[in-house]
């Protein structure tokens, strides 16, 4: 296994395998299967392309021969940061046939981001787009290829526009693919790394075996119904977990499915897709489905034949009910909430759950040999319908992050459970209501924010003496960040700061939307203070006021 992961214990690895969970097949081979059963069916559509499964196929096959050529190979990490465009499956599949693992970045994040993860997985290589949506993708990579040292190859999916040091993916795809050079991964191993939400600190990276994730693909895919008459809308950027697994890209291309790409998710892009694509399904955040939801009432989008849309799968962050039971009315089609992470366990809400379970429940787990426990602070579990900390141990959830020894003694219980960090109750029907959070994360419509990371970055202001990042209520996103900055001196005011925090290259959506000035933090009650503390005084000052639940509260004892 890659160095610095956490291999599953054998026994457990054993009676995964016993059960035909883990079948020993690699990420690469799923398109390679689906392309054999279906050549001519179109597998993906984006950006004026339409490729059949043979063409996608052996466009992976040209390029892992070109990437292996150039001495991109086994073990070598590659970091992908490309916007849903069909280049994304030729480049992940044919990282996978390359031996190679993809390390994805998200099209939003800049060179604080692109630059930690080449840095800390030891990229070889970094794959990214031309320009994307007024953004400049290759003044990005050769930022971070001149920070990165070993950063030894960027791969640009479009024109270089004539960069030095940037080579066109046209440029490597070998002429014909050369099967024998090809690689055989172990299924067993690290087929890519995906970055976590954050809690503390610098982000955590995820390890995913082919066998671990494919059996979520193959198990999710049967779960939402997929067939090869789905038509999938990839709304989302294509590379988050829930869009790319759940059942996600590689859960069409498992069945056969067609996959059609968004450039964003805005009403207007998606709709007048889905109606001339005849699209089934799709995966969206709340936010999201909100704004689709309010377009279509007020008519914004009139006269859309939306009746193709099957089912409107919404998750990343909670659905509020009351949203949540405009779906059908309004779209016409069925609601799935998908409550999932990165790190492993989902839940889906099933197409024979009724109204009251889908509308109120965040799903029940994929897998019978997903091991769930509902904890009070005093780790033993709480009764059915008491809320708790969920923690999972599972088929497809891993051991322990990406070389991160010290994290993972906290983030796991000794015996391979993973603390989610959420609160969950727990229906008499196994069925999981998401009550709230017990980790300091920012949910940002589906977007997660590590406070400390921003806290960090504001810190580095040299006219600020301390700082404290916290979530907000907000009726569109769910929450929002508010930073409270006790200023050194002079207060280097609000567009100052924001404008500091972009310079140091952090995602727009960690920027604070909110900045207040303050000489003090409230007091905590607890001598020693730390800004961990200060952020839970201000969230529950911060949520009282607004008359909601203080977010990070406890779970309620047993
Ligand atoms: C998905 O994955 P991540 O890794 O970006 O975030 C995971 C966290 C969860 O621990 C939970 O705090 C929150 O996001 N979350 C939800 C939720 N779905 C995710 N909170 C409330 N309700 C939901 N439905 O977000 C993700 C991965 C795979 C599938 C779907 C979502």
């Amino acid at each position: 296994m890659l160095a610095g992961c956490t291999p599953w214990p054998p026994e457990f690895a054993d009676r995964y395998r016993a059960a035909g969970y883990w079948t020993g097949r690699t990420l690469g081979a799923l398109l390679r299967d689906a392309a054999r059963r279906h050549p001519d069916r179109t597998a993906v559509v984006g950006a004026g392309e339409r490729w059949t499964y043979a063409e996608l196929d052996a466009r992976a096959d040209r390029l892992a021969t070109g990437l292996v050529r150039r001495g991109i190979g086994p073990g070598d990490r590659v970091v992908v940061q490309l916007p849903n465009r069909p280049e994304v499956f030729e480049v992940v599949f044919a990282l996978f046939r390359a031996g190679a693992l993809p390390v994805y970045a998200l099209p939003a994040h800049r060179r604080a981001e692109v630059g930690y993860l080449c840095d800390f997985t030891g990229a070889r290589a970094l794959v990214t787009a031309d320009t994307d949506a007024g953004f400049d993708f290759r003044g990005l990579a050769a930022e971070v290829r001149a920070a990165v040292p070993g950063l030894r190859d960027v791969l640009v999916a479009g024109d270089t526009g004539g960069r030095p040091g940037l080579t066109a993916l046209a440029d490597v795809r070998a002429e014909a693919a050369d099967p024998a050079a090809l690689a055989d991964p172990d299924p067993a191993d690290v087929a890519f790394l995906q970055l976590s939400g954050g809690t503390t600190g610098l982000p955590k990276l995820i390890p995913r075996t082919h066998d671990d994730y494919l059996y979520s693909v193959r198990a999710s895919a049967e779960i939402c119904g997929l067939t090869p008459d789905t038509v999938y809308l990839g709304a989302l950027p294509v590379v988050h977990n829930f869009p790319m697994s759940s059942p996600g890209f590689l859960g069409v291309l498992h069945a056969g499915g067609t996959v059609v790409l968004a450039p964003d998710p805005t009403p207007a892009t998606c709709l007048a897709l889905i109606e001339a694509e005849r699209v089934t399904h799709t995966a969206v955040v709340p936010p999201v489905a909100l704004l689709w939801l309010d377009a279509v009432e007020k008519g914004a989008q009139a006269g859309r034949d939306l009746s193709s849309l099957r089912v409107l799968q919404v998750g990343g962050a909670k659905f509020a009910p009351e949203a949540a039971r405009r779906v059908r009315p309004v779209l016409g089609c069925a609601l799935q909430q998908v409550f999932g992470m990165a790190e492993g366990l989902v839940n889906y809400t099933r197409p024979e759950d009724d109204e009251e379970t889908t509308v109120h429940t965040q799903g029940r787990p994929i897998s019978p040999d997903d091991e769930i426990r509902v904890v009070g602070p005093d780790g033993a579990e709480v009764a059915d319908g008491e809320a708790g900390e969920l923690l999972t141990r599972g088929p497809y959830t891993i051991r322990g992050y990406y070389r991160a020894p010290e994290h993972n003694a906290a983030a796991f219980t000794p015996d391979g459970f993973y603390r989610t960090g959420d609160i969950v109750r727990r229906t008499p029907t196994g069925h999981l209501v998401v009550e709230g959070r017990a980790k300091d994360q920012i949910n940002r419509g589906g977007e997660k924010v590590a406070p400390d990371e921003v806290e960090d970055h504001i810190l580095a202001h040299p006219a600020v003496h301390d700082a404290a990042v916290v979530a907000v209520p907000d009726p569109y996103l769910g929450e929002r960040a508010c930073a409270y900055v006790i200023p050194r001196g002079t207060a280097p005011g609000r567009a100052e700061l924001l404008r500091f925090l972009r310079g140091r290259g952090l995602a727009a959506y960690k920027i604070p939307d909110r900045v207040e000035f303050v000489d003090a933090f409230p007091a905590t009650g607890i001598g020693k203070v730390s800004r961990r503390e200060l952020r839970a005084a201000i969230a529950a000052e911060t949520a009282r006021a607004a008359g909601a639940a203080p977010d990070g509260a406890p779970p309620p004892g047993p």
